[in-house]
């Protein structure tokens, strides 16, 4: 069984996860996250494709194109998450079940990062668990998806 196909989408300068500010964002890298990622997509049964883009209009993109390929999105917007009404316009109108994944509590830190515009377009929104959150977000979409 292939299962369900899942994308994975993190956005700007997640490429740098494990190369400075590990306090905040781990020490692992976006290659050992990816990896992790991709043995829990094993484990539970589907298949994931895995994308980082440090540009605004790539990540709409990514997700404009989303409904012929995918059943459900895990997205770490970064920073585009507190001010991209682009970014969630374009998930609104994908209408793929899409799961926002915050690294860090944005909750707990600097005001501007308590507001998440794309989030109002998700299903649900995990932050503050660390690197960990893509494995329970992959989980969630996948539950949502197949109790739908
Ligand atoms: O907590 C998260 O996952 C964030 O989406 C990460 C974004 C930040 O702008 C959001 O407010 C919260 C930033 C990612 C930057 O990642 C770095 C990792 C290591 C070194 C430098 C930056």
């Amino acid at each position: 069984m292939t299962g369900e196909a899942i994308l994975v989408l993190n956005g700007p300068n997640l490429n740098l996860l494990g190369s400075r500010e590990p306090e905040i964002y781990g020490t692992q890298t976006l290659a050992d996250v990816e990896e992790r990622i991709t043995r829990r997509a094993h484990e539970l049964g589907c298949t994931v494709e895995l994308r980082q883009e440090n540009d605004e209009g790539r990540l709409i993109e990514a997700v404009q194109s989303a409904p012929r390929r995918f059943a459900g999105i895990v997205c770490n917007p970064g920073a585009y998450a507190h001010y991209s009404y682009a970014l969630a316009d374009a998930i609104t109108a994908a209408g793929v079940p899409l799961i926002e994944v915050h690294i860090s509590n944005t909750f707990a830190r600097e005001d501007f990062r308590r507001t998440s515009v794309t989030a109002t377009a998700a299903i649900g929104l995990v932050a503050g668990l660390g690197t960990k959150g893509y494995e329970l977000a992959l989980e969630a979409i996948l539950s949502h998806i197949r109790d739908a």
